[in-house]
């Protein structure tokens, strides 16, 4: 099954016959086929981008026993300095090969190029320094205790790696969700196997050119490619071989494979999805609000967990803040990833463009204003083939519609007059899952008190998607279970052993 040797590129060259790229696997250092080709389309225009080898049984075992192997050899070896000095490498190695991850990811994704290059890629290689500096810096437990016989003990505990982990990966932020399991996974001391979604095979792919030539040992990461059920997803995460499974997703399939996990009692972290609130009060910084809630609501064409889909906004300033997000949704452009002045990009599938017009249409049944958008748009020559959807926002439905409710993913929110602080944090809170908010005031005292009544992982006041990689990160309710970031990805992905001395 070997079809290419470790380093060379991970976009292999044209088939020759067929004038299309070809994604391989990665697996033990090498790029390999897999068990059938599935073909990967470009958002923009639907046009052909690549085949993709879809990892079968086969070459999801050969990627446990990788791992497991590195995790026996000399990776298990190593000391946590020297661990430290190659996760420092893969990400300078990342950084010294920018322009092809930023290519890449823009590709698969269609996103505007200057969101990828200030976000994606960036983020992607500080995920490797910043948890490398967590694991060398972090002290462990120390206590004396006192015996019976007066002679004491000492008790230490070391952190230990999990073992081999899978990691589940989104199509919405490819590399920087990635990064976020798979740098703190190897910090610890694991092995991983990494399932990249199938909508966005390359960056994955590309990495391991960079794992190879920053001299990570074979077997240490791997990528198998292809789709949930029936596919590398379930042959992964059903692996018994697999210690721990990391996933990041739609709740429907964490909920799958908390149960593949439950096998086994394997542990699991799991980051899913988000029907995210703004609450914006009347003495706010009016401007810094539109800014942020646009942002919010449009950034990656609405393709973010942490976004804003439901705005609540209190009465006074209600029809000014509407016409504010109008103006600010209608003046979005939409276009080629590379186009400087492009704000938004296509949807990342057809298939997710069938799922978010079916919200379009379901809020017009309902009668909802459309304030703005709640189509497609017109886009020239080829990009009309692609997934576009124009921003959206609505007006005048209740917290109980579907589009009030429900994770659409989409560039569209609906906005809602609210009149006391009580009533806005009842009705953000009325929801299944509980992920993020952002809290738009002045007053300090009010920022604090709704930041600690509202049932979400991250609460930003004044800002949104503000990160610092140090901070715990996870989602409440039907959005997550339990917190990645800093320290708190240490308590996934090592096993805590205490070690008792009787002096
Ligand atoms: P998805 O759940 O459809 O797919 C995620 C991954 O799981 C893909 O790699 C997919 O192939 C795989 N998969 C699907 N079914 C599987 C199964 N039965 N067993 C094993 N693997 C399986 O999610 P998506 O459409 O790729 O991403 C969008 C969703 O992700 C949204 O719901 C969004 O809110 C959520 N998300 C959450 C966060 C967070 O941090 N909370 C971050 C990004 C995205
Ligand atoms: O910034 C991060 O670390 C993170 N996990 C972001 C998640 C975004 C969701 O789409």
């Amino acid at each position: 099954m070997l079809i290419t040797e470790p380093n060379a590129p991970a976009r292999p060259q044209a088939d020759s016959s067929a004038g299309v790229r070809q994604i391989p696997n990665f697996i033990d250092g090498r790029y390999v086929d897999g068990m059938r080709w599935f073909d990967k389309r470009s958002p923009l225009d639907g046009s052909l981008v690549a085949r993709v080898a879809e990892a079968g049984r086969e070459q999801v075992d050969a990627a446990v026993r990788a791992a497991r192997s590195a995790l026996a050899g000399p990776w298990g070896r190593l000391t946590v300095a020297q661990r430290v000095d190659l996760l420092h490498a893969v990400a300078d190695g990342i950084n010294r090969r920018f322009d092809d991850f930023l290519a890449a990811e823009v590709e698969d994704t269609g996103k505007p190029m200057s969101l990828a290059r200030h976000v994606d890629i960036p983020r992607g290689a500080a995920n490797f320094k910043i948890f490398a500096d967590v694991v060398k810096n972090v002290p462990t437990e120390f206590f004396e205790t006192a015996t019976p016989d007066g002679a004491g003990a000492l008790n230490y505990a070391l952190r230990r790696p999990v073992g081999v982990v899978g990691v589940v990966c989104p199509w919405n932020l490819p590399l920087l969700l990635m990064t976020w399991k798979v740098g703190p996974a190897l910090a610890c001391g694991n092995a991983v196997v990494v399932k990249p979604s199938e909508e966005t095979p390359q960056t994955a792919t590309l990495l391991g050119e960079v794992m190879n030539a920053a001299g990570v040992p074979a077997g240490v990461y791997n990528v198998v490619h292809g789709f949930g059920p029936g596919s590398a997803g379930e042959f992964l995460t059903t692996h018994r071989g697999v210690s721990a499974i990391t996933f990041t997703g739609e709740t429907r399939t964490g909920a799958a494979i908390m149960k593949a996990a439950a096998e086994g009692a394997r542990p699991v972290s799991l980051e899913m999805g988000g029907k995210n609130a703004a609450i914006v009060f009347a003495d706010c910084d009016f401007d810094a609000a539109i800014e942020g809630t646009l942002r919010s609501c449009f950034a990656n064409c609405g393709q973010v967990c942490l976004g804003t889909e439901r705005v609540y906004v209190e009465r006074p300033i209600f029809d000014r803040f509407v016409a504010a997000l109008k103006r600010g949704a209608e003046g979005m452009q939409l276009g080629r990833p590379e186009d400087p002045a492009t704000g938004m990009g296509p949807l990342i599938s057809q298939e997710h463009r069938d799922k978010v017009l079916s919200y379009y249409r379901k809020a017009a049944e309902l009668g909802a204003t459309v304030v703005t958008g709640g189509g497609i748009p017109d886009m020239p020559g080829e990009l009309a083939g692609g997934a576009w959807v124009q921003p959206t926002l609505w007006t005048g439905l209740g917290d109980d519609s579907p589009i009030a409710k429900e994770e659409i993913f989409g560039p569209c929110a609906l906005v809602m007059p609210f009149d006391t602080e009580e009533e806005a944090v009842r009705r953000a809170n009325d929801n299944d899952y509980g992920l993020a908010t952002a809290i738009w005031t002045r007053d300090l005292a009010r920022a604090h008190r709704v930041a600690a009544r509202i049932d979400v992982g991250l609460a930003w006041v004044n800002s949104w998607f503000l990160r610092d990689l140090r901070t715990p990160f996870g989602g409440a309710k039907q959005s997550g279970i339990g917190r990645e970031g800093g320290v708190h990805s240490l308590e996934f992905y090592t096993e805590l052993k205490n070690v008792c001395i009787k002096l």
